[in-house]
This record gives C-alpha cells, sequence and structure tokens, in this order.
C-alpha cells in the first residue's frame, strides 16, 4: 500500500461524508492485525488446518463435542489476549463524524465493540457466549459460563436440562443466523447511502449478500482488503490494502473534508 491511493481514499472520504447512513459490514480480515487468523487464508487460515464439517457444524458437535468445545476454548483463550486493533479503532471514530454508522459483522470477537463501536449486529453470535445445544429453555437457552465448574477440555451439560451439552452462542454450517440480526442487517443494508465493505471473502451467506441489497437500494460500496474478492464487482472504490492502514488514512481524510466543510465560506 502506497501514496497510489491517496485519490481513491480522498474519493471514499467525500462518498462517506454525504452519508445519513453509513453501513460497515465487516469480516475476519478486519481482526488479523489484532492476531487473529481469519478463515480462508491460504497458508494462515483456520480452514487451511482445520475441517470445517468436524468443528463448525451440529453434526461434527453430536459426532464430538470434546473436540469441538475444546477447539473453541482454544480460540477463546487466544481472544482473550488480542486487543483492537486501528481498523476498529477507525470504524468506532466514524461514528463521532458521521449522523448514523451501523456495524454488521460476521465476527464472533466482539472487538468492534470493545473499540467502542456502539451499534453493532453480529451475525454469526459471539465466542464470549455460551448456550445449550438443545435450546432447552427456548433458542437460545444462554448459560454463563461462570457459574460452571468446567474444564477446557470436555464439553459441560447444559446446567438447567443436565442432559444436553454446553456450547458457544455461534452460527456454524447449515444453521440460522439470529432472525432478528439478520432481518436488521439487511433493512439497513436497503436503506443506506454508503457501504464499507471490510476485510471478508464474501463466500458466506447469507452476509455475503448484504452489499448486493446494498447496492440495489441504491448504495455507493467501498472495499477494503488486500485481495480482491467475490464482492469487488461490486464496489464502486476498492481500497487495496490492510484494514488497520487503510481505515485510518480514510477517516484522517474525512476529518480534512468535514474540518473544511465546517470553515466559513470566503
Ligand atoms: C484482510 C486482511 C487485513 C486478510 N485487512 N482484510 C447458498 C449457496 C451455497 C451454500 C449456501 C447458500 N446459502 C447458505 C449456504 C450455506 C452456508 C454458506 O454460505 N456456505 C458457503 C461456504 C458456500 N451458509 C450457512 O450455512 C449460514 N446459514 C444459513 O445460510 O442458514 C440458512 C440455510 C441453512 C441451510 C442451508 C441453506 C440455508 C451460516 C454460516 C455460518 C458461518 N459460520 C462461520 C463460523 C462462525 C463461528 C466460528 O468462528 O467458529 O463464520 S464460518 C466462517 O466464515 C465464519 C466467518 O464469519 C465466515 C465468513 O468468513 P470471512 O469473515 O469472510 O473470512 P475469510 O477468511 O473468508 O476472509 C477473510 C478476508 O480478509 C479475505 O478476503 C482476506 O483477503 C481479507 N484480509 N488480511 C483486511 N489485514
Amino acid at each position: 500500500m502506497g501514496t497510489s491511493l491517496e485519490q481513491p481514499i480522498e474519493q471514499a472520504a467525500r462518498l462517506i461524508s454525504q452519508a445519513k447512513l453509513l453501513v460497515v459490514s465487516s469480516g475476519a480480515g478486519i481482526s488479523k492485525e489484532s492476531g487473529i487468523p481469519t478463515f480462508r487464508d491460504a497458508l494462515t487460515g483456520l480452514w487451511a488446518k482445520y475441517n470445517p464439517e468436524e468443528l463448525a457444524t451440529r453434526r461434527g458437535f453430536r459426532r464430538n463435542p470434546d473436540l469441538v468445545w475444546s477447539w473453541y476454548m482454544m480460540r477463546r483463550d487466544m481472544l482473550a489476549e488480542a486487543r483492537p486493533n486501528p481498523g476498529h479503532y477507525a470504524v468506532a471514530e466514524l461514528e463521532r463524524l458521521l449522523p448514523r454508522v451501523v456495524v454488521l459483522t460476521q465476527n464472533i470477537d466482539g472487538l468492534h465493540i470493545q473499540a467502542g463501536s456502539s451499534d453493532v449486529v453480529e451475525l454469526h453470535g459471539s465466542i464470549r457466549r455460551f448456550k445449550c445445544f438443545d435450546n432447552c429453555r427456548g433458542d437460545p437457552t444462554p448459560v454463563d459460563l461462570e457459574t460452571l465448574d468446567y474444564s477446557r477440555e470436555t464439553a459441560p451439560r447444559c446446567p438447567h436440562c443436565g442432559t444436553g451439552y454446553v456450547r458457544p452462542d455461534v452460527v456454524w454450517f447449515g444453521e440460522m443466523l439470529p432472525a432478528g440480526a439478520v432481518e436488521r442487517a439487511f433493512n439497513l443494508a436497503a436503506l443506506c447511502d454508503v457501504m464499507l465493505v471490510v476485510g471478508t471473502s464474501g463466500t458466506v451467506q447469507p452476509a455475503a449478500s448484504l452489499p448486493v441489497e446494498a447496492k440495489q437500494g441504491g448504495a455507493r460500496v467501498i472495499e477494503v482488503n488486500p485481495e480482491p474478492g467475490m464482492i469487488t464487482p461490486y464496489a464502486d472504490i476498492f481500497l487495496q490494502g490492510p484494514s488497520g492502514e487503510v481505515l485510518p488514512r480514510v477517516v484522517a481524510a474525512l476529518r480534512a473534508i468535514l474540518g473544511g466543510s465546517m470553515l466559513p465560506d470566503p
């Protein structure tokens, strides 16, 4: 990334400066600079090392609950050390500069909230919450892990029913996304003026359709990613680079534009 991005960053900041509703749609890439691996990066992605069928489906959990549990415990420990990076902070900063910003994230790491974003829709749940696999008291049946005597190796039983296992409150393949979250996300996508898509390969549905929905609703789409991908054909502006570097530059350009617009006319 270098000075060649100056012009598209300026264009992106101009579009964003006029947005009454900006929607940020983020994926694993925004957290990479916090030390959290993505899923599909060729060498370092989680799915390059681990089998999603075994670890991120209901069938996989039924087959081997302890394996899935210990994998999520390992990831939860890793996340406990992680902190938001300049990309997350830049997104949070946008709220102070614009009338309305909503973040739709596929990430389960909670880092947008930690960085200070106040309106975050977690489409794929959160690794910080747990629930009963059988949803014995309705969908979802939350379980407070802190009240349990649990190990990192074996999946504990639900304290409510005593039979179902406890699982992370995340969305696995083949599962429905939380109904309220997905409905709100698609409404916002249809209504926004600008959608800023950051760090997603755009391979997983229904989240991958959000930029399409935004485009169909008349929004301009700006993508930030080191690599072009499935979303790029829908992007009006493609800012190629890591989000921890690109997003602070977008915010700086936006500040300059908004600062200028607040000056009295000569
Ligand atoms: C950087 C960077 C830097 C790197 N800065 N960027 C239609 C057709 C075919 C299949 C389906 C379909 N509709 C639904 C499906 C099934 C399925 C699906 O989409 N499958 C596809 C893989 C084909 N979808 C589902 O099952 C969903 N449920 C659903 O649709 O319910 C209805 C239904 C049910 C049954 C049948 C049909 C319909 C649920 C999806 C749940 C996804 N769950 C996971 C795991 C969450 C828990 C956990 O973390 O363990 O969610 S999978 C994983 O992928 C995770 C992510 O949120 C998700 C998306 O990944 P993301 O964020 O895009 O990451 P990557 O790694 O793919 O990309 C990273 C990007 O960052 C790259 O572009 C890099 O270049 C970039 N990058 N460095 C910025 N520094």
